[in-house]
C-alpha cells in the first residue's frame, strides 16, 4: 500500500538525520506521530547546541572577549537567518522569546497598555489556550471586551460572523493560523486585511504553522506572528515574536533587566533599542543559535513539496481510519493538514492513546490545550495524530492497525 504513493522528495534520507527517530519502544520502531506537541531534532541542531556548551559558552552581548563575541555573533546571525526565512523587512523586526505562549502574552501585555476601557479584541473558537487566557487577563486588567469568531461542525471559521464582530472597537485580533487539534487552516490573510480596514493590528499564532508551510510575514501582512522552536525542529525554551518595527516602536517593555536599557539612573532610565527592549536578560543562547540551524535545515527544504506530502499523510490517515467501526473524525475543514483527530464511539481516547503506546505509536490524546473545542464538539478529548515531513505512509498504515487492534482490545 505505502509503496504506491507519491513521494515528493526523499524521506527515507531526511529521517537518518534525525536521530530519535530510529529507536525502538516496547522492543517496536517508533512511529512518532506527535508533531503538534514538538517536533523531533535533525542532527545538526543538536550538533550546534552540543558545540555550543563544548567550546563557545559565554554570555552574549556583553563580553570585550573573544568567547562573547563569538557567541554574540552567531546568536545574532540566527536572528537574520529567521528573518530572511519568514521575510520579515527588518532584523529588529525579529524577537526571541521563549515559545508562542511568550510572544503572545508579551503582545497582550505590552501592546495591550495601549487598549483603553471599551475596546474590543478578536479571538476565534478554535484558539489553544495559550491565544485565550493571555486576552482574558488583559480584559480583566483594563476593561476590554474579548469576543469569540464561531467555528461550524467541520471546524472552519464564521466569516460573515467575523466581519459582523468587526468594528471601530475592534483593536486587535489574534487567531491561529492552523489549528492544532483540528488542522484547520484559517484564512489569516484574508482575516488581516478584514481586521486592517477597521485600524486593528493582528496577531496571528503560528505555533502549528511555520514547520508545514511557506510563511512570508510581508505577504501575510500581519502585525504580529508568533511561533515556538521546539515545533520547528529546533530547542525548547526558545521563540518568536515578529512584530512590525511601527508597532513595536510605541509598545512599552514588557519585562525590564539588563540588556533591554540604553540607560539607568535611580531617577530615570532610558531604554534599549529594538530588538533588545523586549529581550531583557540573558536569554536562551544555545537555543537561539540552535533555532538558527532549525531553520538553516529547514531552507534546503523545498516547503512547498513539504506542505503536498504532509497533506498526503493526513488524507491518506484519514481515508483509511474511516473505515473503522465507531470512527469519526473531529476536524473536517476543506483546508486542513498535518492533524487528525478522531474519536471511537464508546471508547475513551485515553485508553485508546495508551494502547498504541504500547504498540509503539506516539499520539497525544486529551483535550490538547483547547477546551472550548472540545466543548463545541461535546467530547471529552480526541486521540491526534500529528504528522511531520520525516513521516511516512508506512506509518499511517502502522498507526490505522494500532488503532483496529485498540478497538478490537477495549471492546
Ligand atoms: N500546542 C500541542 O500539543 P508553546 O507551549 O508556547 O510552545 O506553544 C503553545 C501553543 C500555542 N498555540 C498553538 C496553536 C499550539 O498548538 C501551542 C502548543 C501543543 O498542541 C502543546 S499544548
Amino acid at each position: 500500500m505505502a509503496e504506491e504513493k507519491t513521494i515528493a522528495f526523499d524521506v527515507e534520507s531526511i529521517r537518518e538525520q534525525f536521530p530519535t527517530l530510529s529507536q525502538q519502544v516496547y522492543g517496536k520502531d517508533l512511529v512518532y506521530l506527535d508533531n503538534g506537541a514538538t517536533s523531533q531534532k535533525p542532527k545538526v541542531v543538536i550538533d550546534a547546541i552540543g558545540h555550543y556548551y563544548t567550546l563557545e559558552n559565554s554570555n552574549i552581548h556583553r563580553g570585550v572577549h573573544f568567547l562573547s563575541q563569538q557567541a554574540t555573533e552567531h546568536y545574532e546571525h540566527a536572528r537574520k537567518v529567521i528573518q530572511q526565512y519568514i521575510n520579515a523587512p527588518l532584523e529588529e523586526e525579529v524577537l526571541f522569546t521563549s515559545g508562542t505562549t511568550a510572544g503572545i502574552n508579551l503582545v497582550a501585555f505590552s501592546y495591550g497598555e495601549l487598549l483603553s476601557e471599551g475596546d474590543e479584541i478578536i479571538i476565534s473558537a478554535m484558539e489553544h489556550h495559550s491565544n485565550i487566557v493571555p486576552w482574558q487577563i488583559l480584559c480583566e486588567r483594563k476593561g476590554c471586551i474579548l469576543k469569540v469568531i464561531p467555528m461550524n461542525e467541520h471546524g472552519e471559521l464564521m466569516m460573515d460572523a467575523y466581519s459582523n464582530l468587526l468594528s471601530h472597537r475592534t483593536k486587535l485580533v489574534a487567531v491561529t493560523h492552523i489549528s492544532n487539534t483540528l488542522g484547520t487552516i484559517n484564512p489569516v490573510k484574508e482575516i488581516t486585511r478584514m481586521a486592517h480596514e477597521q485600524g486593528a493590528v493582528v496577531l496571528i499564532d503560528g505555533a502549528q504553522s511555520i514547520q508545514h508551510m511557506t510563511v512570508d510575514v510581508q505577504e501575510l501582512d500581519c502585525d504580529f506572528y508568533a511561533f515556538s522552536g521546539h515545533k520547528v525542529f529546533g530547542p525548547t525554551g526558545v521563540g518568536i515574536l515578529y512584530g512590525k518595527k511601527a508597532i513595536l516602536d510605541k509598545m512599552p517593555p514588557y519585562q525590564g533587566g539588563g540588556d533591554m536599557i540604553e540607560k539607568v539612573t535611580f531617577e530615570k532610565t532610558t531604554y534599549n533599542g529594538l530588538p533588545h527592549k523586549f529581550e531583557a536578560g540573558t536569554p536562551n543562547i544555545s537555543g537561539g543559535i540552535g533555532l538558527g540551524v532549525a531553520f538553516e535545515f529547514l531552507s534546503g527544504l523545498d516547503m512547498d513539496e513539504v506542505e503536498h506530502y504532509e497533506k498526503e499523510l493526513a488524507t491518506y490517515a484519514e481515508k483509511e481510519l474511516l473505515k473503522l467501526d465507531g470512527m469519526r473524525l473531529i476536524g473536517t475543514a476543506k483546508e486542513k493538514t498535518s492533524v487528525v483527530s478522531f474519536i471511537v464511539e464508546g471508547l475513551h481516547p485515553f485508553d485508546i492513546g495508551t494502547l498504541l503506546d504500547k504498540q509503539g505509536i506516539a499520539v497525544r490524546t486529551g483535550h490538547h490545550c483547547t477546551q472550548p473545542v472540545m466543548d463545541f464538539f461535546k467530547i471529552p478529548g480526541t486521540v491526534r495524530a500529528s504528522f511531520a515531513f520525516y513521516n511516512t505512509m508506512a506509518e499511517v498504515d502502522i498507526l490505522v492497525k494500532g488503532v483496529e487492534r485498540s478497538i478490537n482490545m477495549l471492546r
